[in-house]
């Protein structure tokens, strides 16, 4: 989600009361994460693996039901209202399709709602890379389901929030962002098979080191569009291999030894955007036995070989997000670095030794303020829980 406003950040308990001094008492509020991928990006919508995990950073959500058809939005951290009509969703090119689109799509499904009022806000910063839109999105359908007593289980939620940004918002994402938020389990991180929605939560214990989000504090405009063009591109390179080997159904059947035959003669973008999936795809499987050994050096450094990848093949990155890579290589304590999510501004994600974070933070802050003339916002997550009511 992007809005062009500062943001206020409102606590759980600050929802509760904005949504009582405008609607009266909300019947239900729940709280959802935004989530960080420790390694597998740009996979998930090529039917592979991810590594998410959800934030200690939430959006809250407050909902009551209404006597007419009317749906009344209030963000409160921006803060701007909107009001819709059950029977006339459109979308509106702004934050209200978060919510308008889940709503289109579980009519679409046949689930009977009515008008209601919601307020919302939250923690998560806007527009950086950490899912603020699949948060509002996941806490808006657990929300509804409450609401409406529609008895949904959670994957169905969390289709419903992806076809949402999918059909409405026009976003054409894969799944990671709205599992990772719905699914995440304390102090654990999902390893989730995208192609057959099967999932293990691997116990992440942070021994030694810590998570740091470094915010480049740019979102390119390009970034919505890029990202469904390399979609695009992904599928032309299957359907380029489907010619000679038709069980190939996406990037996770394909190997390098097909992009080398039957992409690399025909088209060498293509097939830059099809390597980089194809190594990805390999690399973190590599990445969770890492995991297991214990072993977060080998760990990071295929998180710098990740962000090569989506820097020079699937070319997903931008300048900011590059010098912050660069930079923080030379220092002792960080493990492993790379850009997260989407791509084209938002966060680096870095493992960081912990006696190493807080003079790192201060050291790429004055780095980058004097290239960019931009602060760095940090922060230092832990991993939470998914959606619940609270
Ligand atoms: C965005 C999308 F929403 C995800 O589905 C995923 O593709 C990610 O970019 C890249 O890994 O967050």
């Amino acid at each position: 989600m992007s809005t062009t406003t500062t943001t206020r950040p409102s606590t759980a308990e600050a929802i509760r009361t904005v949504f009582s001094e405008r609607f009266g008492n909300a019947a239900v509020i729940v709280r959802s994460p935004g989530r960080v991928n420790l390694i597998g990006e740009h996979t998930d919508y090529n039917n592979g693996f991810v590594l998410p995990a959800a934030i200690d950073k939430a959006t809250t959500v407050a909902v009551s039901r209404r006597n007419d058809d009317v749906i009344h939005l209030y963000a409160n951290d921006f803060p701007d209202s909107h009001l819709a009509s059950l029977d006339a969703l459109l979308p509106t090119g702004n934050w209200p399709d978060y919510v308008l689109g889940v709503v289109s799509q579980l009519r679409g499904m046949g689930y009977a709602l009515g008008g209601f009022n919601l307020v919302f806000g939250g923690d998560v910063p806007l527009g950086a890379g950490m899912s603020s839109s699949a948060a509002l999105e996941c806490a808006t359908a657990f929300a509804l389901n409450e609401l409406f007593s529609l008895g949904l289980d959670r994957l169905t939620m969390v289709k419903a929030a992806q076809a949402a940004e999918n059909r409405f918002v026009g976003v054409n994402c894969g799944i990671m962002d709205q599992f990772a938020s719905m699914f995440g389990k304390k102090d654990h991180v999902i390893r989730l098979d995208c192609r057959s929605l099967d999932f293990a939560y691997i116990p992440f214990s942070m021994d030694g080191f810590r998570i740091v989000l470094l915010d480049t504090n740019v979102k390119h405009s390009l970034g919505s569009s890029e990202y469904n063009l390399r979609r695009n591109q992904c599928e032309t390179g299957v359907a380029m291999i489907r010619e000679h080997l038709p069980e190939v159904k996406s990037l996770r059947d394909a190997d390098l030894n097909m992009l080398n035959r039957y992409v690399a003669p025909q088209d060498t973008l293509i097939y830059q955007r099809c390597r980089y999936v194809v190594e990805e795809k390999e690399r973190l499987l590599g990445a969770c036995n890492d995991l297991e050994a214990g072993d977060m050096k080998a760990f990071g450094e295929k998180m710098f070989r990740t962000h090569h990848g989506l820097s020079h093949l699937y070319e997903v990155s931008c300048p900011e997000l590059d010098f912050l890579v660069d930079r923080v290589r030379n220092h002792p304590g960080v493990l492993g670095a790379r850009m997260m999510g989407g791509g084209f501004g938002g966060c680096t994600i870095n493992l960081v030794a912990v006696d190493a974070v807080e003079e790192l933070i201060a050291d790429m802050a004055h780095q980058y303020g004097e290239h960019t003339g931009k602060d760095l916002p940090a922060y230092v997550i832990s991993i939470g829980n998914g959606t619940s009511k609270i």
